[in-house]
């Protein structure tokens, strides 16, 4: 991104100029309508809001936050697989006198059905942004009391003030990436550049795409050059058709855990996100990740509070924690993601830059399909046992 892009995007993102002086700036600088969208809507869907000034004169002001009481021995985290540092949870557990519990997922949907069913008994969840609003429609999280919150002033603006929660009132932003294709180079011919990989009888049986309903048919739509959010009925019958094309090849629908087996080299290339692709060349430096010509999906997760969460100040303490500059880069230094913390971001070993123009042109922000969920449901469900 040009450095006049980034004070743009700052710029709109922070409420210094408006959506309207966004564009009209951003066209200025030639950037595509595409692009403008997909920063607008990602990443600074509204202005972000000062908090009202107290009025003169002794009208009541905003509403004082919640006293939260004293931290609580105990913090349950539910989140996705291979996701934290080895050491955050240890480090937090000392300082703060917490013993932490951390179940995981492998799927929005799957932590979803969870919570919906009333699990309770955890403290904090990890929703991709259209899961948010999925979350937020369900009224399943508690609101945060920014108060004991205020490390958040690290994250990046183009993280806060996002259209899946426009005023950080429910959502800390974890780690952000993008879902493309890990190869093994030495098993390859050529490196892949299309979702057409998966469709190639000579892989048969060495190639796996993610149990992951929204980045499997979101793949197979971008492949026809869709959105990845469509919920054209045409336009899905035709994601299925290549998605049936495809799982004849297919050794599994799997995916983090398929880190090992590229590993191993019984898998030559995998539909997987960023990060677990960059913990598996850890161990292995033939593995690759490659985003495919015809684009793909890039996400932010976050920490919420769900609702029923019973130690809510020790979920208070841990997002602060996390948004420590040094506590967020261990974080994304294991990971291999991106870290929506800027300071954060300064310090990793390995810089994952936030995305360039050229980058966004082929990537999109997945989005709450609303009542097309079930169609979508059912479509996977009919892929699944085809
Ligand atoms: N192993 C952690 C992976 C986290 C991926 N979250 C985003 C999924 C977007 N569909």
């Amino acid at each position: 991104m040009s450095k006049e892009v980034s004070r743009l995007v700052e710029a709109v993102a922070t409420g210094a100029i408006d959506r309207r002086e966004f564009v009209r700036g951003a066209l200025g600088l030639g950037l595509s309508v595409a692009t403008i969208a997909a920063v607008l809507q990602g990443c600074s869907g509204e202005e972000a809001k000062a908090p009202p000034a107290p009025a003169p004169g002794g009208t009541p002001g905003p509403a004082p936050e919640p006293e939260l009481g004293p931290i609580e021995g105990e913090l349950h985290i539910y989140m996705w697989s291979d996701y934290i540092a080895e050491d955050t949870v240890p480090n937090f557990e000392k300082e703060f006198n917490c013993k932490v519990t951390l179940d995981t997922y492998e799927s929005n949907e799957e932590m979803i059905a969870k919570l919906q069913a009333g699990a309770g008994g955890y403290d904090l969840v990890c929703p991709s942004g259209y899961a948010i609003t999925v979350l937020k429609h369900l009224d399943l999280m508690e609101k945060l009391t920014r108060k004991h919150i205020p490390n958040l002033g690290n994250v990046a603006p183009i993280f806060t003030s996002t259209v899946f929660d426009p005023t950080n009132d429910h959502t800390v932003p974890w780690q952000w990436g993008v879902t493309g294709i890990a190869y093994r180079k030495d098993k390859l011919p050529t490196p892949p550049d299309s979702w057409a990989l998966f469709l190639d009888a000579a892989l048969k049986g060495k190639v796996t795409m993610m149990d992951d309903m929204r980045d499997n048919i979101g793949a197979w739509l971008r492949y026809r050059g869709k959105s990845l959010n469509s919920v054209d009925p045409t336009e899905l019958a035709a994601a299925k058709v290549d998605a049936l094309a495809a799982k004849v090849n297919l050794r599994a629908y799997i995916s983090a855990p398929v880190k090992a087996q590229l590993v191993a080299g019984d898998v030559y290339a995998a539909q997987l996100w960023n990060g677990d692709t960059m913990q598996a060349r850890a161990e292995n430096d033939n593995i690759e990740f490659a985003v495919p010509k015809e684009g793909a999906a890039i996400w932010c997760d976050s920490l919420v509070i769900p609702k029923g969460a019973r130690n809510i100040r020790a979920a208070h303490e841990f997002l602060n924690y996390i948004l420590r500059p040094e506590v967020g880069a261990s974080i994304s230094n294991f990971t291999g993601y991106g870290s929506p913390n800027k300071l954060a971001s300064e310090k990793l070993a390995t810089p994952v830059p936030y995305p360039s123009e050229e980058q966004m042109k082929t990537l999109e922000y997945q989005q709450d399909l609303g009542a097309g969920t079930a169609v979508w449901d059912q479509l996977w469900t009919e892929i699944k046992s085809s």
